[in-house]
């Protein structure tokens, strides 16, 4: 039922996200059709209003091999209406977009806004960062406006995640939001968090949760950051999706720097264009929603493919994209081995500021020496990511050292790892595949029981494996030494 709450107000759905085609229905009118199962979307109401109001929407979870992710994930990937459903009631002329961040390369001193206002296209934004003292006015022309501050903010660091409240105004809309700001930025093989060279102790993860699935609670998605920084992490990698905005904004809070990452995984129809639009729109939205999260520093462009021509094409197209619309952060990518010649060769690397990289010596490879050969071999001139590398252990199963599914076996497995990477000049950043164990169709040993089972904690998150502790030890030692 509607009642009006203002003259001339605009009403909007907005979908945290659908997985992962969705078509809606209003009043029996068809309002459209979104793909991608991780990102938002909205859809304006307001002419097809009546009092009582009918909303079909029409979700389908069926993987298309066209559509990404393709029919075969190594995740469960749920379906449905799983995030957060929003009726928002607008003004005629409202705020559709505001970016806000540190200007790079300015010494810290600058801080940008861009505004975008749908309605009224002419007029005067009001600009506000109260505690540095800002009080701006952002003239809109053609419903667009832009504004350089000077500015000396405390600079947002996973030591010290400090955030600032921004407000903007425009006619009777305004947001508010909490915005750290602070530079990333690359520099032959370092990177360099607000000047200062840092190391990226970081820890993968899936969205997934055994009581919740994909629908993690604000309480959930701070258990596994805690579980992360108890192991020592400043940084996760969010794979191979686009997670819950929350996961962004309680990263802000608590100070965990994120990899964000879509789902070009695996086998995806590089040829297609129709793909490729999918693609290029996943990743347009998910920077466009976490556009003023600080704790985000790396788009990544997708994980694991071979690379072919029409691979090269797709994937450095979705870099160069993600450059442009944003030049406050790194972009990436997980490659693979070169398996044959043992080297890190994948072309995309010129496309990247940052070469990921996922290995599984000890576990689907079992003979350590060739990984030594990759790194021998190969001379990236970027820094490196291992972004993945793990073995399978059930929670609390003890044996020998050789016996898989052993927690002994996982930790010979990380011992043989971290030895091995620690040596590797060029490596900054680590994030050995996964946090905790995850729901998996595919995995059908009896022993995995349609679990992944790679994980350091168990799946309810209340059993450390003893992985886990190596990892901590290790982090804890690269404190030291850095
Ligand atoms: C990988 C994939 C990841 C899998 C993992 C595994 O290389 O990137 O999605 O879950 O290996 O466990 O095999």
């Amino acid at each position: 039922t509607y009642k009006k709450h203002e003259e001339n107000e605009r009403l909007f759905l907005r979908f945290g996200a659908a997985n992962y085609r969705a078509v809606v229905f209003f009043n029996q009118h068809y309002l459209g059709i979104h793909l991608g199962g991780s990102t938002p979307f909205s859809v304006e109401v307001t002419d097809y209003l009546k009092n009582e109001n009918r909303l079909l929407i029409v979700t389908n979870n069926t993987r298309r091999a066209e559509n990404l992710p393709m029919e075969n994930t190594d995740w469960f990937n749920y379906g449905g209406i799983y995030r957060n459903v929003d009726l928002l009631r607008l003004p005629q002329s409202f705020i559709r977009d505001l970016k806000v961040g540190l200007e790079p390369k300015k010494n810290f001193n600058e801080i940008f806004a861009t505004v975008k206002i749908d309605g009224i296209s002419e007029g005067v934004a009001k600009f506000e960062i109260p505690e540095l003292q800002i009080f701006e006015e952002i003239k809109i022309q053609n419903g667009v406006g832009k504004i350089n501050v000077a500015a000396r903010p405390e600079l947002w660091s996973p030591e010290k995640p400090k955030l600032y409240e921004v407000i903007l105004e425009f006619e009777n809309d305004k947001v508010i939001d909490k915005i750290g700001f602070r530079e990333i930025r690359v520099e032959t093989q370092d990177v360099y968090l607000n000047n200062q060279k840092i190391f990226f102790k970081g820890i993968a993860c899936h969205e997934d949760s055994v009581m919740n699935g994909k629908s993690l609670t604000d309480d959930e998605i701070r258990e596994n950051y805690q579980l992360a920084k108890e192991m020592g992490c400043n940084y996760l990698r969010l794979a191979h999706y686009p997670h819950s905005e929350r996961a962004a904004q309680i990263a802000d809070e608590m100070g965990i720097l994120l990899w964000e990452e879509i789902p070009v995984y695996w086998a995806v129809q590089f040829d297609n264009p129709e793909t490729y639009m999918d693609a290029e729109n996943q990743l347009t939205e998910l920077i466009n929603r976490d556009f003023n999260r600080a704790s985000v520093v790396i788009w990544s462009v997708g994980n694991e493919n071979a690379d072919t021509n029409a691979r090269y094409k797709f994937m450095a197209n979705l870099a160069d994209k993600a450059h442009e619309l944003d030049c406050t952060r790194l972009v990436s990518a997980a490659c693979l081995v070169n398996t044959v010649d043992l080297i890190m060769n994948d072309r995309l690397a010129e496309k990247l500021d940052v070469i990921g990289m996922n290995e599984y010596y000890g576990w689907y490879e079992p003979d350590f020496s060739r990984l030594i050969k990759v790194f021998e071999n190969s001379k990236p001139e970027k820094p490196v990511f291992i972004t993945e590398f793990g073995a399978d252990a059930t929670s609390e199963n003890h044996g020998t050292r050789d016996e898989m599914f052993t927690e002994e076996n996982q930790l010979a497995i990380y011992e043989k790892q971290i030895e091995t990477l620690s040596k590797i000049k060029y490596i900054k950043g680590i994030s050995p595949w996964i946090l905790h164990d995850f729901r998996c169709p595919r995995r059908l040993h009896t022993k995995q029981n349609y679990y992944n089972l790679k994980g350091l904690v168990s799946a309810d998150r209340k059993h450390k494996k003893l992985a886990f502790y190596a990892m901590r030890k290790f982090y804890q030692n690269l404190q030291e030494e850095l």
